[in-house]
């Protein structure tokens, strides 16, 4: 058995974080229902040991499958025993060995932890795929009563390790399953998105996870509650970790080293490393309200499926935030999703698919694309996503006088908004009372997604447009994406678009969703990569420049008499770190001096026709 001591925060998905003893993390022997555990080192290729616990059903006449879960935040008794009965309680009822894998370098386990650590191509050392491959070849060779068999599960980080399996893969491994895993850091999840710094969320994890290897500690933001306030005091983001830390956090320099897209970030991008040739079943789980890793799990399965001859690379896109499918799912925010979606995912899909895989039981029933439809409730089996079914591609094109249509803009309308962004009063990202860091106790970070978006555009630097009540529902089912005709004065300016979903006023709309307006897709971008994340360039200051923004992909019903809006603002406090609006090298490096008020321009004239691209179901 193994023993530590300190307290760690584990992983459980939402909410984030949950304090545990780790010398409570497996009596030997210990029972859960029917499971008994035991904790194993498992030597690696390199010498190394990385610590398991093995959570088997008491009697096993038949032998069963493994199914293993590879994290760095550890796994708390509680947790596990939330695993057992909740929120794998279908799997655990079904009969699996669950082995629950500390990574190498965290709590248990030997060695050094590397954030994300980069695949390495030739094999000779090690990564997280050789210790995948070393830690199932010893457990099918050493546990007593498995089958043979083994697959691999996790939600993020461990959803990213999921995806580490499918790289030279153990013979055994017969199937994974991809959760929520980011795929590039720098493009568009947890760290950064479209070179747009994730302050917050950055700062929290790092200070959380790099203190060192056995614990997570929250960081103490000295008693202050009010994280936008704490974040725009902080002068030099760059030693951020020495000042408040006392020394550096790997991962934190490695965002001040690498302010543009190079091969730091390209080497960690998950697709980069996963084969070419998809050779194991996998089962990519999305949810269009994650708040940490949405593009992740859309981008794995869109690469990963030109090499998919075989038909083994599946996706499902639940209402769900970040691992939303691992409770109820009855509702998310105040929305309600007519239905308990995790349990009927976990039931009726995940435990199907290992069945199948590694039992050798049931049929795989599996549609390419399990996708669910918001605003409607409803889930649709289709044969590709986005669908080839009958969709158009159609602009909604902002026009003067805060207009939103289908048709464009004529000649003779106002040609431009504009708005002041000033940097040292930026667009919060959510109401100004609920923003707390991330993981603090009683954040609602995972729901923020839900929050209503009306009362932003009472701001000034918000810029809004509403189309007209719509007299027929109209359904956006792929891809969506910005184009902004857009003008500054200074030399750098973030740009951020929210599409919503506008409800009615009148008396029959339930009082929290009257006149709300519902994130339906949203992203930043930083203005210096329009042309290249590699190669970023000053704006040319008050030059119109188009800019076009992946605003990802969406499935939603906008209800008849709902109205469709758009918003673009140029900061999202604390969510993403201030943009100078003077260009400079390095912006965790800006000076106080280097931020300044500009004005930007939205352009709505034809020939710059700012719109958004939404695909529409016919
Ligand atoms: N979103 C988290 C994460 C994944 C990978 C790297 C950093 C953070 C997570 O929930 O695990």
């Amino acid at each position: 058995a193994v023993t530590m001591g300190g307290s760690v925060v584990a992983r459980s998905t939402p909410p984030v974080t949950q304090a545990v003893d780790l010398t409570d993390q497996v009596p030997a022997g210990a029972t859960i229902g029917d499971y008994v555990g035991e904790d194993v080192m498992i030597p690696m290729r390199d010498g190394m040991k990385l610590h398991v616990q093995v959570w088997r059903p008491k009697t096993i006449d038949t032998p069963l499958p493994i199914l293993l879960s590879r994290s760095p935040y550890g796994f708390g008794k509680a947790q596990v025993t939330n695993m057992l009965t909740a929120s794998y309680k279908e799997l655990a009822d079904d009969r699996f060995i669950f082995v629950l894998q500390d990574i190498r370098g965290r709590l248990g386990s030997e060695g050094t932890f590397v954030n994300l650590r980069p695949s390495n191509p030739d094999k000779r050392g090690v990564d997280e795929s050789t210790d995948t491959y070393d830690t199932i070849d010893w457990l099918v060779k050493n546990l007593p009563a498995n089958n043979g068999k083994a697959g691999v599960i996790g939600v993020s980080y461990g959803g990213w390790t999921a995806a580490q399996a499918t790289i030279g893969p153990h013979p055994a491994l017969k199937a994974v399953s991809s959760q929520a895993s980011p795929n590039d850091m720098f493009i568009g999840d947890d760290f950064l998105h479209n070179g747009a710094f994730r302050l917050d969320y950055a700062w929290s994890w790092v200070s959380a996870l790099e203190t060192d290897g056995r614990t997570m500690k929250r960081f103490d933001f000295g008693g202050e509650k009010d994280a936008f306030a704490w974040y725009l005091k902080q002068q030099d983001l760059a030693t951020l970790d020495q000042q408040h830390l006392g020394s550096t956090m790997p991962s934190w320099q490695n965002f001040v080293k690498h302010p543009s897209y190079d091969a730091y970030w390209k080497a960690q991008r998950t697709t980069n490393n996963m084969p070419a040739t998809v050779a194991t079943p996998n089962l990519i789980v999305a949810g269009w309200y994650d708040q940490e890793d949405f593009y992740g799990p859309l981008s794995i399965y869109k690469e990963q499926e030109k090499g998919d001859a075989k038909g083994l690379n599946y996706l499902v896109v639940g209402p769900w935030n970040h691992g939303g499918w691992r409770s109820a799912g009855k509702s998310y925010g105040p929305f309600d999703l007519g239905d308990a979606t995790g349990n009927w995912f976990r039931k009726e899909v995940e435990l199907p698919w290992f069945r199948y895989w590694l039992k050798g039981q049931g049929t795989l029933n599996q549609p390419e694309a399990l996708i669910f439809q918001t605003g409607s409730n409803r889930w649709q089996r289709l044969d590709s996503w986005p669908t080839r079914r009958s969709t158009t591609v159609r602009n909604l094109y902002l026009r003067a006088g805060g207009k939103l249509s289908f048709e464009p803009p004529r000649g003779g309308e106002a040609a431009a908004d504009s708005f002041v962004s000033d940097p040292a009063d930026p667009v919060p990202y959510r109401d100004r009372a609920s923003i707390k860091p991330f993981m603090a106790e009683g954040s609602t970070w995972s729901t923020w997604l839900a929050d209503d978006q009306a009362p932003f555009t009472r701001r000034k630097d918000v810029l809004f447009w509403q189309s007209d009540p719509l007299t027929q529902d109209v359904t956006i089912s792929g891809d969506v994406a910005a184009t902004l005709f857009a003008s500054t004065t200074g030399s750098d300016a973030d740009w951020v678009v929210k599409l919503v979903d506008i409800y009615p006023t009148g008396e029959r709309v339930p009082a929290e969703l009257r006149g709300r307006q519902r994130m339906i897709a949203n992203d930043v971008f930083r203005g210096r990569f329009r042309k290249s994340y590699e190669r970023p360039e000053a704006i040319r200051p008050n030059a119109v420049l188009d800019y076009r923004i992946d605003l990802h992909s969406a499935s939603h019903r906008f209800a008849k008499g709902h109205r469709i809006g758009v918003q673009v603002q140029s900061s999202w406090f604390p969510l993403i770190g201030r943009n100078p609006q003077t260009y400079v090298p390095n912006i965790l490096r800006a000076k106080a001096t280097d931020f300044r008020k500009q004005t930007h321009r939205i352009y709505h004239r034809p020939g710059q026709a700012s719109a958004i691209a939404v695909a529409v179901v016919q």
